[in-house]
């Protein structure tokens, strides 16, 4: 551990808290996690690549969210043999509970050779889903949902590529039904010249309501002679409508560091797609993929998050 004290997000002294040695059956790599809790358990439904590099989503359960992970044998989302759209994997689940329908969402990447697509499942249990095929055609991915309507309407976040100009910012979409979607709408911009997010962002977890906003949690490509670095910012977005973004923080608040984000597939990639608030401590649970490899947490407090945005850094 190399915590510095004054980090906003500190990582769990367990990191990686998942990694392909300790998988049940024979894998490459486990990243990208979404996550949330269902009764008294942590679930994440955690991106697996296997060996021909074809990726699937399974789900790992834990009593504190930190240890003693027990990881299912079969996965729970697989690409079907008769879709051609999901013959190179699916990737990257963000999982938001509704309420209103008593179900949780799950949003994934499918891919295939017309790109990434945004596509929509759901689970009341997360031994069994429902596929709701893909909402948003190639090439678009890193999409959430928010955990309740906003103005009668479902929020989706998602991220187009942008045909002219070839750009790769945060979009959002609404729909009435979770089956009609409304045109895309901006949210987010990647930032010009030689800012940590210049290159692309995307969305991270599902937005979390909070008395002064969406908290979004976003990551920022920086492109070096290196190749891609990928880090992790804030920002906040209004209650009543989400597209406005109300805040945004300069710095990153965290980048790969620790040998297991600098050290794998692809070096140097802090990528959180997972958010737990425990509202009794107070506590923000991250769950990130580290350097496509393995599985990382890093926790805070939602006031201390919240805090830092107020002071604008
Ligand atoms: C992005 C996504 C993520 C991946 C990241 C770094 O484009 O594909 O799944 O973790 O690149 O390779």
């Amino acid at each position: 551990m190399s915590a510095l004290s004054d980090d906003l997000f500190r990582r769990a002294v367990g990191n990686p808290l998942l990694a392909p040695n300790r998988w049940p059956y024979r894998i490459n790599a486990v990243m990208n996690a979404g996550a949330t809790t269902v009764g008294d358990e942590t679930v994440l439904l955690c991106r697996v690549e296997d060996r021909r590099g074809i990726s699937h989503l399974t789900v790992a359960r834990s009593k504190d969210g930190v240890s003693n992970w027990v990881v299912d044998e079969t996965p729970l989302l697989a690409p079907q043999p008769d879709v051609p759209g999901e013959s190179w994997g699916l990737e990257d689940a963000r999982i938001t509970r509704i309420d209103e329908l008593d179900l949780w969402t799950i949003t994934y990447t499918s891919f295939g050779p017309g790109g990434p697509a945004v596509s929509l499942a759901t689970t009341r249990d997360f031994r069994t889903v429902e596929r709701l095929g893909v909402i948003r055609p190639p090439e678009d991915k890193n999409a959430a949902l928010l955990s309740r309507r906003v103005g009668g309407q479902f929020i989706l976040f998602h991220r187009p590529m942008t045909v002219s100009g070839g750009r790769a910012d945060i979009w959002l979409s609404r729909s009435p039904d979770l089956q009609q979607w409304g045109e895309p709408e901006p949210v987010m911009s990647a930032r010009t010249g030689g800012s940590w997010d210049s290159a692309r962002i995307g969305i991270g977890p599902p937005p979390l309501e909070t008395p002064d906003g969406w908290l979004l949690v976003y990551h920022g490509v920086r492109q070096t002679v290196a190749g891609a670095l990928y880090r992790a910012g804030l920002a906040l977005l209004d209650l009543d409508d989400p597209s406005k973004v109300i805040a945004r923080c300069e710095e990153w608040v965290m980048s790969p560091r620790e040998q297991y984000e600098l050290v794998g597939d692809v070096p140097g990639v802090v990528f959180p797609c997972g958010l737990v608030w425990d509202e009794p401590t107070d506590e923000i649970r991250l769950y990130y993929g580290a350097a496509d490899t393995c599985i990382g947490l890093a926790t805070s407090t939602l006031t201390e998050v919240l805090t830092h945005l107020r002071e604008g850094h």
